[in-house]
């Protein structure tokens, strides 16, 4: 198998996430620490342009999104299930929820003062400044909650989680933990980074403890890796073959330019000829001036996939 390259940094929810995937596998795994701002010139040389964390590097695939990575993940190490039969689709649409609205309503939460330098490190005044427009331009007009609303949902969040776990059953669907239980866990984890605001979780103690019990999966077998040295393997190696069934339901074919571009924030294109079409995930070639040829690849959801006109309206 070739080596996983993860691409990520320490305070990232969705990189925690991910983290504790490899842990529930026992994967064995190479770390890249990236800025958790911009500029990020040796991930987007990987990605062409996709700039949000984490991302998952095998050889020259570059992996985009965690709904997309940890379905990787299941293909290479099946056991055990991310996505149990009897409640995959469950399992999916309630990682989708988690993912955006929890995900977000635990940031508008988090981001008060009091809690900043719990996720952040201590920041001069300058650097937090840096962060804030970095987020703020990352964000563009996707709509803001105040702390207000976002208390108020957030304990009508918990007390549905909490419910969930009422009867006594160890994780969110059932004996067996799934995807519903990493996407919420990577929320609930950076609620408990944020020590000044994280009594919250009080009035949910079967969720505390089932964060723990999430918590002892652990992180897998990480290694450092330098991003110059994950370069120098994405340069060196050949993409998978893709001869995946091409599934078009937008009327682009193999091979035409595209672009790709999430639908929520951080909406920076990527562009390249289209290779793979599957029902849930597209793929683009493009070549890099340090890192070769590489194939990026999203999941279908959360994501959009646009042919490239020329300046003469043709399209090529
Ligand atoms: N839907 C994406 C969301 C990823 C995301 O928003 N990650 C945050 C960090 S946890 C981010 O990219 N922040 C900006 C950055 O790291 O540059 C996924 O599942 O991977």
């Amino acid at each position: 198998m070739r080596e996983l390259i993860f691409h990520h940094y320490p305070n990232s929810p969705f990189s925690e996430k991910i983290r504790l995937i490899f842990g529930f596998k026992k994967l064995a795994w190479k770390s890249v620490l990236i800025p958790p701002v911009m500029p990020k010139p040796n991930l987007i040389a990987l990605t062409g342009g996709y700039r949000r964390t984490p991302v998952l590097q095998i050889g020259a695939d570059i992996y985009c999104d965690t709904a997309l990575i940890a379905d990787v993940l299941e293909r290479i190490a099946p056991s055990p299930a991310l996505y149990p039969a009897e409640v995959e689709g469950a399992s999916r649409t309630l990682a989708q929820w988690a993912d955006s609205t929890l995900f977000w309503t635990v940031i508008a939460y988090v981001f008060q003062p009091v809690a900043m330098p719990h996720l952040l490190g201590p920041l001069t005044p300058e650097q937090m400044k840096a962060f804030a427009a970095d987020r703020a331009a990352m964000r563009g007009n996707a709509p803001r909650m105040s702390v207000g609303e976002a208390t108020g949902n957030l304990r009508e969040y918990l007390r549905r989680l909490e419910n969930m776990l009422a009867d006594g059953k160890p994780f969110l669907l059932g004996s067996a933990a799934s995807i519903a239980d990493f996407s919420v866990y990577h929320c609930i984890w950076f609620l408990q980074l944020a020590k000044p605001l994280a009594s919250i979780l009080d009035a949910a103690p079967r969720l505390k403890e089932w964060a723990d019990r999430m918590a002892a999966f652990g992180h897998g077998e990480p290694e450092k890796l330098r991003s110059e040295s994950a370069l120098e393997i994405a340069a060196q190696a050949s993409a998978a073959a893709a001869d995946l069934l091409f599934v078009d339901t937008h009327g682009i074919a193999r091979g035409e330019r595209v672009s790709v571009t999430p639908t929520d924030y951080a909406l920076d294109p990527v562009e390249g000829e289209l290779l793979v079409s599957t029902d849930t995930e597209w793929a683009v070639r493009r070549t890099d001036p340090v890192a070769g040829e590489v194939v990026v690849h999203f999941p279908r959801i959360g994501f959009q996939l646009k042919k490239i006109q020329t300046n003469s309206g043709e399209q090529t």
